[in-house]
C-alpha cells in the first residue's frame, strides 16, 4: 500500500467544477458527419491513456484500442461493416428496432468509416492469457470496458473532437482486420475526429435529472 494522492478542492470550487463539466459534457454530441481533418496521434495518445486509467475488476484492464489511420485498413473496415449494414437494415433488425432509430436517420451507408481520421476498436478480453500461455480469469468485464469507453469518450471531447459509437453487428470481422485474438471480442468502434463543416445532429434531447435521479430519502 501507499498514501493516495488526493486534492481536496474547496467547496466553493467543488461546486463551480461539478457545473462546469456537466455544462461541458452536455455539449458532447455523436456526430456521424467528420472531416477529413486530420488529428495528431499524440491526441489520441493522451485520451486513450485516460482511458486506462479506468476501474477495472480485480485492476486487470481487460481492454485493447486498436487504432487505425491507414486509409486502406479503414477502406477494408467500412466494406465489411456496410456488408454487415445493409443486412441488418434490410431484415435482420425487427421492426420495432428500425422504428426505435428512425428519429437518428441512420441508414447501410457508412462513409464516416473512411473520412474520419481515426478509427479506434474497442476490444474487451474476455480472459487473460500467461506467459504459459494459460487462461486467466477476468471479472466484470463488460463493466470494466463499458466505463474505459466513457473516459475514452469524455477525454476526446474534452481535447475538442467529436466521436460516434458505431457497433455494427455483428463486428467478428474486426479481429480479423486489426489481427486480433479470440479472447479478445470487438465491442465498439469508435470514430474520431473533427465535425465536418455545417455538420447536424439529431433534434433529441436528454432525460432531466428528476427522470434518471432517485434520492432516497
Ligand atoms: N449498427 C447500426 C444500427 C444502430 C443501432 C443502434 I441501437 C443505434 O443507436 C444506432 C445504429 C448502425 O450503426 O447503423
Amino acid at each position: 500500500m501507499r498514501p493516495l494522492d488526493f486534492e481536496e478542492l474547496p467547496p466553493g470550487d467543488m461546486v463551480v467544477r461539478a457545473v462546469s463539466f456537466q455544462a461541458r459534457m452536455a455539449r458532447r454530441r455523436t456526430v456521424r458527419d467528420f472531416s477529413d481533418r486530420p488529428v495528431p496521434r499524440e491526441i489520441i495518445e493522451a485520451c486513450i491513456g485516460a482511458a486506462g486509467t479506468a476501474p477495472s475488476g480485480a485492476n486487470q484492464q481487460p481492454w485493447t484500442f486498436v487504432c487505425i489511420s491507414n486509409p486502406e485498413v479503414k477502406t477494408r473496415i467500412r466494406a465489411a461493416a456496410e456488408q454487415e449494414e445493409r443486412e441488418f437494415y434490410a431484415g435482420r433488425a425487427s421492426s420495432e428496432w428500425l422504428e426505435a432509430l428512425g428519429p437518428l436517420g441512420t441508414d447501410a451507408n457508412k462513409p464516416f468509416l473512411e473520412t474520419a481520421p481515426w478509427l479506434i476498436v474497442i476490444f474487451a478480453q474476455r480472459h487473460g492469457v500467461d506467459r504459459a500461455g494459460r487462461r486467466i480469469k477476468h471479472y466484470y468485464v463488460p463493466e470494466s470496458v463499458g466505463i474505459a469507453t466513457g473516459l475514452l469518450i469524455a477525454a476526446l471531447h474534452n481535447a475538442g473532437l467529436a466521436s460516434l459509437t458505431h457497433t455494427p453487428s455483428p463486428m467478428g470481422f474486426l479481429n480479423e482486420i486489426c489481427g486480433r485474438p479470440d479472447n479478445e471480442k470487438p465491442v465498439i468502434l469508435l470514430v474520431a475526429g473533427y465535425p465536418a463543416q455545417g455538420a447536424s445532429v439529431p433534434d433529441i434531447t436528454r432525460k432531466p435529472l428528476s427522470d434518471i435521479a432517485v434520492w432516497l430519502p
